[in-house]
């Protein structure tokens, strides 16, 4: 944003306090808690997506990255009692959990032989009879059935579970599972950082400081992660930007988090469904507040299967850089809980063209961020159809 933008943002009667807010932002100056809480209680869709597309478009111009991935998801069946959860719901309703067999993951992995996908994101419920080595060696055969896959497995809220069940420190149970082949973490667990909060709506799992201790352990023996934020329910704009702040300074501290995910609560049969669902406009501010906050993240992603296709196009305006996966149809955590899509499944072509569609140009990535193909001058009718 140049000097002609900030006098426009004069003359259509912005606030000081804003202007002097986009003035630190276009300098590459961090901005305060404070500072985020004005952002999201006083500033206009407009003016924070100008300041989050700016800051995007500089780091990475027009490209827009997705992964060809799936998801296994080994049981939903959960010690804990989360309220927002609508995928476990087993202790307290005794309805039907799965649990795949270790050679139903198998023959999912091998019925991708022929597909070019490079992730495999391994989530689910808190099994307590699953244990750190039987996932240990889960991974182990997934990697010799498939050597080239990156595998992203196990929220900190999973990882506490397995560490304390094997009574080993963080940092033991973390180079176990890196021994056996894990190479990052998933984001989830994270919910809301604010203890108070975090009490009123998953009081039985792993608490915010044990989240945080996990991810600094994996970034200390090079397992990088992802976070998440689950909003749009009981929290408070302060309550955002205190997560935002506890993210940024362990990013500070390690450099080892990839991406931002923020998640919009879906209110479908789970202990929260009296709230309402947070709206289109909400959700792009809240990408836009991410971006601008989080200055020492690279990368902010929106789940298409959770936020909708085309909610995932409109915030590639608004700091947004990365839109995930093909899935394939493997995660229930979304469509049970009311999005959508309730087979989430994108082919490569599709995904390309829904970056296409709103004048942004597509790179396939591998987990970590490596470019692993160029999509914007590619002619897809020159092969046969790619699928997933
Ligand atoms: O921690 C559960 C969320 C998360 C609901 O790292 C809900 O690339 C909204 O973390 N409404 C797990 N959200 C999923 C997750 C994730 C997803 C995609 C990519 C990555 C990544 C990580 O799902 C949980 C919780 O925050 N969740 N129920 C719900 N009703
Ligand atoms: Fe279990 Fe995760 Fe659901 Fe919480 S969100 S009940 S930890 S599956």
């Amino acid at each position: 944003m140049s000097q002609l933008s900030l006098s426009l943002l004069k003359k259509s009667g912005v606030s000081n306090e804003l202007i002097g807010i986009a003035k630190k932002t276009i300098d590459g100056e961090r901005i305060t808690v404070k500072e985020g809480i004005v952002l999201f209680e006083k500033g206009d869709l407009g003016f924070l997506g100008t300041l989050a597309n700016f800051i995007r478009e500089k780091k990475h111009g027009d490209h827009t990255f997705f992964n060809r991935n799936i998801h296994i998801e080994p049981t939903n069946i959960c010690v804990f009692d989360c309220k927002f959860c609508s995928y476990s719901k087993l202790l307290r309703e005794k309805t039907q959990g799965w649990e795949l067999t270790e050679d139903e993951i198998y023959d999912i992995v091998r019925s991708y032989k022929d597909k070019a996908i490079t992730e495999i994101h391994i989530v689910g419920g808190v099994h307590p009879k699953m244990g750190l080595h039987y996932f240990g060696n889960l991974i182990k055969n997934i990697k010799e059935i498939r050597p080239d896959i990156h595998v992203k497995a196990f929220t900190a809220v999973e990882l506490e579970y397995m560490c304390r069940k094997a009574k080993v420190s963080y940092k033991e149970g973390l180079q176990i599972l890196k021994d056996y082949g894990q190479d990052s973490l998933p984001g989830g667990g994270a919910e809301i950082f604010d203890e108070k909060i975090r009490a009123e709506i998953c009081d039985d799992k792993c608490s915010t400081e044990q989240w945080l201790e996990i991810h600094r352990t994996a970034h200390e023996i090079g397992l990088p992660s992802n976070a998440t934020m689950l909003y749009g329910h009981i929290e408070s704009y302060a309550h955002r930007i205190d997560h935002m702040d506890r993210l940024r300074n362990l990013q500070d501290e390690t450099g080892g988090f990839n991406t931002f995910i923020p998640l919009k609560f879906r209110n479908k049969d789970n202990q929260m469904s009296h709230l309402k669902e947070s709206t289109v406009v909400e959700d792009l501010k809240n990408y836009a507040v991410s971006r601008i906050f989080l200055d020492n993240f690279d990368h902010l992603k929106a789940y298409w299967p959770m936020i909708g296709r085309e909610t995932s196009q409109l915030s590639l305006s608004y700091g947004v850089d990365d839109i995930d996966g093909t899935i394939d149809d493997s995660t229930k955590i979304y469509s049970m809980a009311g999005a959508e899509d309730q087979n989430p499944a994108l082919t490569t072509k599709e995904l390309v063209q829904l970056i296409k569609d709103v004048n942004r140009h597509p790179i396939e990535r591998g987990t970590l961020y490596d470019v692993i193909k160029d999509y914007k001058d590619y002619d897809f009718s020159a092969e046969e159809a790619v699928v997933a």
